[in-house]
């Protein structure tokens, strides 16, 4: 029988089914995560992002306890580059381009360490991992199928970073009907302001975009 939860969240409470609720991990790859990679490539600090990992793995070992969906996702390109758009290739000054050689191998290319999810957040078999090629996870990708095969209607979102993939996933989200629950300490940013700017703009308005709540509330609701 399917037990409906009750979340802590903001603007207000969410209620979700286990069934038709995903755990959706935004980006959690060394390339953006560990030193030497391209969000360090940009001059980011990149030890911003490491306070995401425990609340990420707390959410993750109680999604799996409740048998939720969870879906991985990682940004990066096709070796030959072709699927990657010239703008954002020839995109700032950066230290080093995607695609170019690096301590974990190719900046954001599909198959090279920096690629990698973080060995913390390591999926599990069964778990879809989906390649994106921007920022949102449904841009050309089969997301849309897997949870629409699913009948998920709930995204519990986390991952990083908060206002670039994380936010323009749930944004994509939103207009496909999606009810999304952010989870704020389990998303990070290399730029504070904008982490805390983020929640605020998903939550505002009677949350115009969604709700946000925190891994011990989601923990709560779960186990
Ligand atoms: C960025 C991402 N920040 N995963 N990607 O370029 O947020």
């Amino acid at each position: 029988a399917t037990v409906t939860r009750r979340l802590a969240a903001e603007p207000s409470p969410l209620a979700f089914e286990p069934a038709g609720t995903a755990l959706v991990i935004i980006d959690m790859q060394r390339d953006f995560l560990e030193p030497g990679g391209f969000g360090a490539s940009l001059g980011n600090d990149v030890s911003l992002l490491a306070s995401a990992v425990p609340p990420a793995r707390a959410l993750l070992a109680a999604a799996r306890r409740a048998g939720l969906l969870v879906v991985h996702t990682r940004e990066g390109h096709r070796p030959d580059l072709s699927d990657a758009p010239p703008a954002k290739l020839a995109r700032g000054e950066p230290s080093a381009r995607i695609g170019d050689p690096g301590p974990m191998g190719r900046i954001l290319i599909r198959g090279e360490a920096g690629h990698d999810i973080v060995p913390e957040l390591r999926p599990e078999p069964g778990e879809p991992v989906i390649d994106k090629p921007g920022k949102g996870a449904f841009y050309a990708t089969d997301l849309a199928s897997i949870l629409s095969a699913r009948r998920i209607d709930t995204l519990l979102v986390c991952g990083v970073t908060t206002e670039v993939c994380v936010h323009t996933t749930v944004r994509e989200a939103n207009d496909r009907g999606y009810r999304c629950a952010v989870v704020a300490d389990a998303c990070g940013s290399y730029i504070p302001e904008f982490h805390a700017a983020g929640l605020a703009m998903i939550k505002a308005q009677g949350g115009i975009f969604g709700w946000v709540t925190d891994s011990a509330a989601v923990v709560d609701a779960l186990d």
